[in-house]
Formats: C-alpha cells, sequence, structure tokens
C-alpha cells in the first residue's frame, strides 16, 4: 500500500529507514505532526496525499479499537421534552422518563410531571459500557397513571457503538445537544421531541480513570427578594372629586394583583 511507496522514497533520499510505523503514527498527535512533516520533507505532502494518510490512520485505530473491548463511563443528560402527546383522557399527559441500557434500568417515576406537555427534566444518567458491542440507550417518555398503571408516551433509541467509533464525534469538545423526536409503536407519528446530550469517556485499564466531567444542569434555584418602594410626595393629584376640593389620598403598589401594598391614607390633601 501506499505506505510502502512513502518508505521507499525516503529509503532513496535518506539512505535509512522511515522513522515511523502506521502503529506509531497512529499512537499520538504529535506523532501525526511529525508523520506529515516527514511527508513535507521528501516532498509528499499533497493534500490528496495527506487526506488519505490520514484515512488510512483512523482506519487503523478503528482496526485497534474493534479488536479490544474498551470499558468507558456513560453520561445521558436529558433537559426537556416538548409537545409530549397525551395519553389521559382530558388532560395532559404526566410524564418522567425511564432509561434502559441493557439491563440497567433507571425510572425518574418519583419525579413525573403532572398535567405537563413541555416537562423540564434537567437529569443526568450514568452507566458503564463496553465497547464495541453496546447496547443501545433507550430513553422513555413514561406517562404516570395512579390507577390504571402507565403508558409509554414514545421512545427513543440510540446507537452507541456508532459514536464511540466515530472519530468526528469523539473530537467534539463539547457534544451537541440533540432534538431527538420520540415514537409509540400505535403510529409512526411524532410523539414529542426530547433533548438530551451523551458524553462517552473510556477508560483506559491499568490507569486511574480520569474524572469525569460533570455538567450541572439543574434548573437556577427560585430565589425570594424584598422590594421596598417609598413614596416620599405626589403632586398635582386632581381633588375635583371631592365637595371640599380636598381628596383623601393613597398610593397602592403591586407586583402581581393577588400581594397588593397601599400606604396609609392621607387625608384631606389639597393638592396631593
Ligand atoms: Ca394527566
Ligand atoms: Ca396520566
Amino acid at each position: 500500500m501506499i505506505m510502502t511507496y512513502i518508505r521507499q522514497i525516503y529509503q532513496k533520499l535518506y539512505d535509512s529507514d522511515f522513522p515511523f510505523t502506521l502503529d506509531q503514527i497512529t499512537s499520538s498527535n504529535s506523532m501525526q505532526q511529525q508523520f506529515i512533516h516527514i511527508l513535507e520533507k521528501i516532498d509528499c505532502n499533497k493534500p490528496r496525499l495527506i487526506e488519505f494518510m490520514k484515512d488510512e490512520v483512523y482506519r487503523n485505530i478503528i482496526t485497534k479499537q474493534l479488536q479490544t473491548q474498551t470499558q468507558a463511563a456513560i453520561q445521558l443528560y436529558v433537559l426537556e421534552a416538548f409537545d409530549l402527546a397525551s395519553r389521559d383522557i382530558g388532560s395532559f399527559s404526566d410524564p418522567y422518563l425511564l432509561i434502559t441500557f441493557g439491563e440497567k434500568e433507571i425510572s425518574d417515576r418519583d419525579n413525573y410531571k403532572l398535567d405537563e406537555p413541555n416537562p423540564k427534566f434537567n437529569k443526568l444518567f450514568e452507566f458503564v459500557g463496553s465497547f464495541p458491542g453496546s447496547p443501545p440507550l433507550e430513553i422513555r417518555c413514561m406517562d404516570f397513571d395512579d390507577l390504571f398503571g402507565d403508558d409509554l408516551i414514545g421512545k427513543t433509541s440510540i446507537d452507541l457503538d456508532d459514536r464511540f467509533f466515530s472519530g468526528d464525534w469523539q473530537a467534539l469538545e463539547e457534544k451537541p445537544i440533540e432534538y431527538r423526536q420520540i415514537y409509540h409503536q400505535s403510529t409512526s407519528l411524532s410523539q414529542g421531541v426530547v433533548t438530551c446530550w451523551l458524553e462517552i469517556e473510556p477508560q483506559t485499564k491499568g490507569k486511574k480513570a480520569k474524572e469525569q466531567k460533570k455538567w450541572n444542569i439543574e434548573p437556577e434555584p427560585v430565589l425570594d427578594y424584598e422590594v421596598r418602594v417609598c413614596v416620599m410626595d405626589t403632586k398635582n393629584v386632581p381633588t375635583d372629586g371631592d365637595i371640599e376640593g380636598v381628596a383623601d389620598v393613597f398610593i397602592k403598589a403591586y407586583i402581581d394583583d393577588k400581594d397588593k401594598k397601599t400606604t396609609d391614607t392621607h387625608f384631606r390633601c389639597q393638592t396631593g
């Protein structure tokens, strides 16, 4: 293959063996840089050739990964769902998440959201997987029902091997937020959308597993504030309502209608 020709060119020019094997080139980014540098030196740094070699190197990485089982920590962040189909008569669904990965199942039934077609979940689910041959990760939106048993609203299934062995996906510093349609076996129509993202962190044997970064997706806490308004003075208050040409003035202030505040009344003002 092409590596053989590169070796031969190098051999002819420098009368010595090409300093890298394909395995060495694939071992690190700096090795790849050095390799490209050598291609430049021997005038083989044609863009198409480099592209081809990169593919070759990548194929080599994948082949190696496919030959060994790699453990990886999997994080599934579920943010929210919207437009969820109703599974109740006369009200919206009461959704919660049920996540399955192989034998493992995590139910968030305790935190179902009553009558909510657009629930905010903000939940992190963690699993450990083994690649290749990982089972799919399944996200189910369920409808809580106290009396008649819970119903599936819809589900979506994520192929983890696809991502684990995708160089492009692995190279992404921040994994993209996905908008995933969920489906029910009774219809081909979407039953809503779940927004989520995934992180897969390979754990190297022998080395201490790198502490996987966790994103905080808890909603902002609701804070109580006290607003104080001081009314110091009023001017030009119309007083024609009163036969004596005076008004009994007080000020009303409110943020919402249920929580009005009034000042004490200043009786018998002439202009406010
Ligand atoms: Ca309901
Ligand atoms: Ca229900």
